[in-house]
């Protein structure tokens, strides 16, 4: 008898943007912000190998509007993943507390509605020093990370999806009613 454990092999997305298509969504507001986290953005996935054909980019007025763009853009041009740049910095209102957990509830939303991996790349700060840290000074740049994110959630989706070609999710298989599963009961 070993001690040893068994060592399942891991599926994993590779970060290698070949033949992938990629969405980003990027919002105006906070826009001194938001065009650095694009920028970081930007710089993953061409070092990653992506060309601008390969790059479809909307922007919106502000993170709330994130959602419904992220989706119709998944639904009309089916990329294999999407990126969500936003920042929502803290005021004197509640405001804040409605822009940012909207955009993010709605982001996950739309990621499961469409099966499409759609990554959060809303800042959520306190204060512009802290946004500005997450933008490529004291904390790096958080557009980069969503980046390498997209990347590999991109790949990783099209081998748990079967998928090797396009962003749309491939047809479940077809159950054969001349076979019996062997699993006996139904629900
Ligand atoms: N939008 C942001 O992206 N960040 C903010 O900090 C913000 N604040 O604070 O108001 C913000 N508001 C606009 C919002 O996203 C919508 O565009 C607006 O409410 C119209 O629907």
């Amino acid at each position: 008898m070993t001690l040893d454990k068994i060592q399942p092999e891991p599926i994993t997305g590779a970060l290698s943007a070949t033949g992938l298509r990629i969405g980003i969504v990027v919002s105006r507001f906070n826009q001194f912000i938001t065009d650095r986290l694009l920028a970081g953005a930007l710089d993953a996935l061409e070092r990653s190998g992506a060309a601008a054909d390969q790059i479809e980019m909307v922007r919106v007025p502000g993170s709330f509007e994130i959602p419904v763009a992220a989706k119709q853009l998944v639904e009309s041009r089916r990329p294999d993943a999407v990126i969500c740049i936003g920042c929502v910095i803290r005021g004197d209102t509640a405001h804040y507390e409605y822009v940012a957990g909207e955009s993010a509830r709605g982001i996950q939303l739309a990621q499961m509605d469409t099966g499409v991996p759609m990554i959060f790349c809303v800042l959520t700060c306190e204060n512009l020093e802290q946004a500005i840290d997450r933008a490529g000074l004291k904390m790096g740049n958080k557009g980069f990370e969503a980046g390498l994110t997209a990347i590999e959630m991109a790949n990783l989706s099209r081998q748990l999806s079967g998928n090797s070609g396009s962003g749309a999710p491939a047809a479940p298989p077809t159950p054969n009613p001349t076979k019996n599963s062997g699993r006996g009961g139904s629900h």
